[in-house]
């Protein structure tokens, strides 16, 4: 096992090179290394100058998380800086790949910095309910400047290396073998004998601001409007505020008791959760390891629809050509002019240059003829939700592409068993569930079925992750796992209408919980003709939304649904029509209206949807309690600081979940709402669904 951190000469330069696969996390072993070598390095009178870089991948991708939930280990990241910050030589960061978090920090506590060319670099705590801990809010604006150095610490978004160095952050880009670079810069620095000027002692480009300190308040509202009950942007604009008027060694330490504070919440537990959790959901227990993915080098998309076109972008937003295949060119060409428009709208609101539009555009192939793609690898079926036409589409496929390649069906409830059978070749097929719009959400089921063989599964997982999605293995059941929870919660969002409750005040107490929209709002976005015509096909019910579809009132594309829309807003309002229609609507079924206070109302809707859980795990439907809270994060919007649906079940505490659904199967007289046996025996043990998968 080669050394975590080495030490070497190249002449008179010290190279220390970390080396902790997969990522160079920085734990207790690197820290400690690190130090001794710096230090090493500082009494060694032969040595001039030190270059700090990384094995790998990567250079330092940030302090270990996995660290966090036990107590901290000296030597700290501050402790690694602090040995930086008293070098009287020059030291040099060498960076590569993906330098984040403390591994950036510590690039900041060195005096230069030079960069391969690719290097994505950032300050990502904030996605971890955290903020930089380790001198990054005050180093990173004494050398970018405020606006920069807040939206990377407030967004935690990654900049490219030519950005890094047109703001000052890196010194170089250097195209040859990056240590030898780094070694010939420092030799450099050393034969010019350059002043050595540490980032925390830098204020030119914080002067202006210190002299107008209400720019600082211009800058963080944006970001502190976005914190809707986040603890962590707050603490991260306060601590960039004390660079304007606070020592920068008494900042220093606020800033790390700052972040302690954070890292013991409760808010970034569950985001710490959700971190590994969406990198669990990835892995399929029973997969072999050897197991050869087929390699995508050609993708193909059936029907143009939203859908279609949006599947096809992540492919060509990934590299991957692909075609789309529709039955008629007036289909076919509206789709592709809808991709065109998606593209031209983000390329105007400075996602990406034109040049990327074109290529990307580029990459995307319409056709009419199924011939065309006999040759694909992958072939996404994205068409009308019809057993029907699923049969159909897939008998043609099955006669027209080549052996060996990945079948799915975009279906987001029909049975993929049912359709895998459609073809000669049950085992090449599966189902990949994107969420709407696909070249947005970032979740995707992949609906293992029962003959599904290991390498098509092993394909969809690579190219879900390929194409920038988190992939969740799921089981087939009707709505697979996200569709089946949304489901109940849907029936209990009507239920609650009829007992007493308006759509406002359903809605008004899942966005007080954290979403960033409640059941009412999703329908009317989305359109309640959708899941109308699926309860039709069922032979189904919702007794509220039913009748506004059958008045013609199918959300925002009609202006009016469960609220009203004035002309060119998005912004609902309550109708008194539709209050007074579910008010009827009570009168008429005998069910009397009560009021319902907010806690009920949040209650009534989420205990029902962590028993429909409970369920999908007894049934297998779902892996873990973690791909659940994956999902629902993903897909639905549910708060990541609250860590999906089942960690919040268990900071619940499942007896009271299991009290609370006795009393609403009793109240409702209806059995669904009966504990599911797994929430029981869990309550029973004193365990939490965190529990399962370590001896179950
Ligand atoms: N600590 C521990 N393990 C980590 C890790 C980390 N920081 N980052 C990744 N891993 C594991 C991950 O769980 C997976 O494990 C494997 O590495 C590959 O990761 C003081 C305190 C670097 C862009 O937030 O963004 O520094 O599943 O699948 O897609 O202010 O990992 O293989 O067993 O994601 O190529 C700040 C988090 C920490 C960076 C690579 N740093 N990591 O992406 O691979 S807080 C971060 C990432 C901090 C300081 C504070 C990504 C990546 P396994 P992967 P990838």
């Amino acid at each position: 096992m080669p050394d975590v951190v080495e030490f070497r000469r190249e002449g008179a330069i010290a190279v220390i090179t970390v080396n902790h696969p997969p990522v160079n996390a920085l734990n207790n072993a690197m820290r400690k290394g690190l130090v001794e070598a710096l230090d090493r390095a500082r009494n060694d009178n032969d040595i001039k100058g030190v270059v700090i870089a990384a094995a790998g991948r990567t250079f330092i991708a940030g302090a270990d998380i996995t660290e966090f939930n036990q107590p901290p280990v000296s030597p700290t990241t501050i402790d690694v800086i602090e040995a930086i910050d008293a070098m009287p030589k020059p030291v040099v960061a060498a960076l590569h790949g993906t330098p984040l978090g403390g591994g950036l920090e510590v690039a900041l506590g060195c005096h230069f910095r030079v960069a391969a060319p690719g290097t994505r670099l950032g300050l990502p705590e904030i996605k971890l309910g955290l903020m930089p801990g380790a001198g990054g809010t005050q180093r990173l604006p004494r050398l970018i400047g405020m606006d920069k150095a807040m939206a990377m610490i407030l967004t935690g978004e990654q900049i490219t290396a030519d950005q890094a160095r047109d703001s000052g952050l890196v010194d170089q880009i250097v195209s040859d073998d990056l240590v030898s670079s780094a070694v010939a810069f420092a030799n450099r620095v050393v034969a010019e004998n350059r002043p050595l000027i540490r980032a925390r002692d830098r204020d030119d480009k914080l002067a202006d601001l210190r002299a107008n300190p209400a720019k600082f308040d211009e800058l963080a509202a944006p970001y502190a409007k976005r914190a809707r009950g986040l603890h962590a942007p707050a603490k991260a604009l306060e601590a960039l505020r004390w660079t304007l008027d606070v020592p920068v060694a008494e900042a220093l330490i606020r800033e790390r008791d700052a972040f302690i504070e954070l890292k013991n919440g409760a808010q970034s537990k569950a985001q710490r959760h959700i971190f590994f959790a969406e990198r669990e959901a990835a892995k399929v227990s029973d997969l072999p390891k050897d197991v050869k993915p087929v390699d995508v080098k050609r993708a193909a998309v059936i029907g143009a629809g939203t859908m279609g076109g949006g599947i096809a972008m992540c492919f060509a937003n990934a590299g991957i050509p692909v075609t789309v295949v529709e039955t008629g060119a007036d289909a076919l060409k509206r789709g592709l002019d809808l991709v065109a428009k998606n593209y031209q709208a983000s390329a105007k609101r400075g996602g990406m240059s034109a040049e990327d539009v074109e290529t990307r555009i580029g990459l995307i192939h319409g056709t009419i003829d199924i011939g065309e793609i006999a040759d694909t690898d992958m072939v996404i079926e994205a068409v009308f939700e019809d057993i029907g036409v699923k049969r159909e589409v897939f008998g043609k496929l099955d006669s027209t592409v080549k052996p060996g390649a990945v079948l799915a069906t975009n279906t987001s409830y029909l049975d993929v068993n049912e359709i895998a059978h459609f073809t000669k070749r049950p085992q090449s097929l599966l189902g990949m569930h994107f969420f709407s719009p696909a070249n947005v959400m970032r979740l995707l089921e992949i609906v293992r079925g029962a003959d599904t063989d290991p390498q098509a599964l092993a394909t969809a997982i690579g190219i879900a992750r390929k194409i920038g999605k988190v992939p969740v293995v799921v089981g087939v059941c009707h709505g697979f796992v996200g569709n089946r929870i949304l489901r109940v919660r849907s029936t209990e969002a009507e239920r609650l209408l009829l007992e007493g409750a308006l759509p406002q005040d359903v809605d008004g107490a899942l966005t007080a919980f954290g979403f960033p929209l409640g059941p009412f709002g999703v329908t009317d976005l989305a359109g309640l003709d959708i899941s109308w015509r699926m309860r039709k096909a069922q032979g189904a019910r919702a007794e509220i939304a039913d009748q506004l579809c059958e008045m013609g009132r199918f959300g925002q594309k009609t202006g009016k649904g469960f609220y009203l829309y004035e002309a060119g807003s998005r912004t609902p309002k309550p109708d008194p029509e539709v209050e007074a229609l579910i008010v009827a609507t009570s009168q008429r079924l005998g069910i009397p209206r009560r009021a319902l206070s907010r806690d009920e109302i949040t209650e009534r809707l989420l205990f029902p949807m962590i028993n429909e859980g409970a369920r999908i795990l007894e049934e297998g439907i779902a892996q873990r309690a973690g791909d659940i809270d994956v999902i629902w994060v993903y897909g639905y919007g549910f708060p990541a600081w609250r860590g999906g649906l089942m960690y919040y079940a268990d900071q619940v505490g499942l007896p009271y979940i299991r009290d609370r659904l006795t009393e609403f199967a009793k109240q409702a007289g209806d059995p669904k709402h009966e504990p599911a046996p797994l929430l029981k025996r869990l309550a029973a043990e004193g365990r939490g669904f965190g529990s399962l998968g370590k001896d179950n």
